[in-house]
């Protein structure tokens, strides 16, 4: 097993609403553009360079709308600095020209997610010509793609897509652990599929629920990057809910500092995941 240098720098995202959490879950879920700027902000100080961003309606419900992206982006971008990665997977049963509705707000990073799952009791559909399709939306926008793999064959699909020139190197992998029907959290899943990916390449862990923290301290301890956030877990402990997902931010930042890992700033995030500043 090879661990990669403490010193790696590293890339926390927060995930800080989804699709699919609601209130009647937390009451500590962003919904307005104001509360997600404002916890946004607060992930930024406790150590997130990353917001992985969707919104909501009014009434709670996911919305994939380019003019509520733009709000929310615009008072993101009032409060501070964290790169914005807008969602393409939007909620299940969403066509893809809904989902890609944020892109026109021109994202600086979005996600691409790189097959088909069950999700829960729902299907997660991404067929072949779709995943192509929002690549190519992807490229077009002028936005960098976090390939979201819930599975360890769709990392074999993004290495396709980067033979048909349709991704560009390096690529940015997230493997999403935990979703119900699909690969479960262990060592020996993040360290099989860390071995399909090709060098130069980065990956990180969002693992869901109860896995999300041993995941995110694994990760950490193998040199990958992390994300958690209310999107993939809302408690902080077994029964006591996370305000939020700036603390789950903090506990992850905390656990890195103590191995000795440099937790990066949007900034730096940006040179290493090749956004241009
Ligand atoms: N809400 C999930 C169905 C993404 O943001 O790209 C998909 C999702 C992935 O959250
Ligand atoms: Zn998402």
């Amino acid at each position: 097993v090879i661990v990669t240098p403490p010193e790696s720098p590293l890339v926390l995202t927060a995930a800080i609403v989804g699709a699919e959490v609601t209130r009647a879950h937390t009451p500590y879920l962003p919904i307005t553009a104001q509360e997600l700027a404002d916890e946004a902000a607060r992930c930024r100080d406790a150590g997130a360079a990353v917001i992985h961003l969707h919104v909501r309606n009014a009434d709670g419900t996911p919305s994939q709308s380019t003019e509520l992206f733009g709000e929310a982006i615009g008072r993101i971008r009032e409060k501070t600095d964290v790169i914005i990665q807008t969602s393409t997977g939007g909620a299940v049963g969403m066509s893809v020209e809904e989902r890609l509705g944020p892109l026109a707000c021109k994202p600086e990073m979005a996600t691409l997610n790189c097959g088909t799952i069950n999700f829960g009791d729902d299907i997660f559909v991404n067929t072949r010509p779709d995943i192509r399709a929002i690549a190519r939306r992807i490229r077009e926008a002028g936005s960098i793609a976090e390939l979201e793999c819930y599975e360890v064959g769709h990392i074999h699909e993004a290495l396709s897509l980067l033979k048909e020139g349709l991704l560009g190197a390096p690529l940015h992998f997230q493997f999403v652990l935990g979703v119900p029907g699909a690969i479960m959290p262990s060592e020996e899943v993040v360290l099989f599929m860390r071995s399909q990916i090709p060098a130069g390449a980065s990956w990180a862990v969002a693992a869901v629920g109860r896995y999300q923290r041993p995941m995110t301290e694994l990760a950490i301890k193998l040199g990958g990057h992390a994300r958690v956030g209310l999107e993939d877990n809302i408690y902080l402990e077994k029964g006591v809910l996370s305000e939020g997902s700036a603390p789950l931010v903090a506990r992850a930042a905390a656990y890195a500092r103590s191995l000795g890992r440099e937790i990066v700033d949007p900034d730096r995030a940006r040179v290493l995941l090749g956004i241009p500043t």
